[in-house]
């Protein structure tokens, strides 16, 4: 009966248990999943073309070695993460027609241009650095194959993390020219970055239930917070500045005080109308286009083996 089934699977939840995919889940939770995990998979993807455009430009041999490396990780972390969103019956080649048709939301944070290679670093620090904040809690979510994702995720995101960060270290210690480029990229990435951990907690309609079924462990405002707090030492260590006239410790809190992001611009850039929406997701398109024939081939190989082995 339906009352037994929703009592085990609250209990699972207070006990810190894991849901798995064959366990029963009330349709709510399901669909949140299915949402979340899929922004987040979309996220990845087309969270490789910012940087991705630096491959063919990147610096040096031992610069392009790593970029290349961080952008493959990233179709892993997407890969994964479609696997985990299929363990729920989202299928994937759906989730990717959603994401083309504009039915399914991305990060924000990949609608910016990276106009020089300090963006490659800043986007390391700040872009890792907050997923990194985001994400390490999401270890602990409780469905188990997304939770189980994320291990590994962040074992990732921490190698690009401080890939970008020793790329900005190493802009630091040179020209007058390279300074200036990293602060210019500090100053456009910075309030961007703030804005990837969500609209404020007063404002946030999926965070009361995502909280309760332990999807999300923090809510959205009090990981900005963290992200904040990590981030102004390596700012002073870096030599950079952070652009908001409001930010100072407030010894009181034991946090570090900061300036308000204009939310009109996240619902903006969320809405579709960004500086690169319109560029990110034709290039996915025609990506996914421009592949029909591998999968088509891929497709066939799979139904003559199959035939074969019948015979
Ligand atoms: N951009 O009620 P909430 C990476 C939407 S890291 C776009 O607060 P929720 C690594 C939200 O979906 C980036 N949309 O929602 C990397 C909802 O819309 P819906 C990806 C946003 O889910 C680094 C509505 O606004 N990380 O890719 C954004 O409780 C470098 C109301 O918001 C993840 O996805 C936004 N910034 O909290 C790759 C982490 N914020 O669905 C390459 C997992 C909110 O109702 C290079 N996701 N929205 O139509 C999460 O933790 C959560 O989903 C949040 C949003 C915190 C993002």
């Amino acid at each position: 009966p339906e009352q037994s089934l929703q009592e085990h699977f609250d209990a699972t939840i207070a006990r810190d248990q894991r849901v798995e995919p064959r366990d029963w889940m009330p349709d709510g939770y399901r669909k949140t999943l299915v949402r979340q995990i899929a922004q987040h998979a979309h996220s990845e993807i087309i969270g490789m073309q910012p940087e991705g455009e630096w491959i063919t430009r990147a610096p040096s041999l031992r610069r392009k070695a790593i970029l290349f490396a961080k952008v493959q990780d990233e179709a892993g972390h997407g890969l994964y993460l479609y696997s985990a969103a299929e363990t729920l019956g989202a299928d994937r080649a759906d989730l990717t027609e959603r994401l083309i048709e504009g039915r399914q939301k991305y990060s924000s944070i990949f609608n910016y241009p990276t106009p020089t290679f300090a963006d490659v670093g800043v986007i390391g620090w700040f872009v890792d650095g907050a997923a990194i904040c985001n994400q390490v809690p999401l270890c602990r979510s409780s469905y188990g194959p997304y939770a189980r994702a994320m291990v590994r995720i962040c074992k990732e995101e921490s190698f690009h993390q401080r890939q970008g960060y020793e790329l900005l270290l190493t802009m630091m210690r040179g020209t007058e020219a390279q300074r200036d480029m990293v602060q210019d990229a500090v100053n456009r990435w910075w309030w961007p970055s703030l804005m990837m951990f969500g609209p404020p907690d007063g404002d946030s309609p999926n965070s009361a239930a995502s909280m309760a079924w332990k999807i999300k462990r923090h809510t959205n405002d009090e990981l900005r917070q963290r992200f904040v707090d990590m981030t102004v030492p390596q700012a002073d260590k870096l030599g950079v500045t952070l652009p908001d006239p409001e930010l100072r410790w407030n010894a009181e809190r034991g946090r570090h005080d900061f300036g308000t992001p204009d939310w009109s611009e996240l619902k903006r850039v969320i809405g579709g109308d960004g500086p690169c929406n319109a560029e990110r997701v034709e290039r996915r398109r025609s990506a996914h286009e421009d592949g029909a024939w591998v999968r088509e081939a891929a497709t066939a190989h799979a139904a003559k083996r199959a035939r074969r082995a019948r015979a």
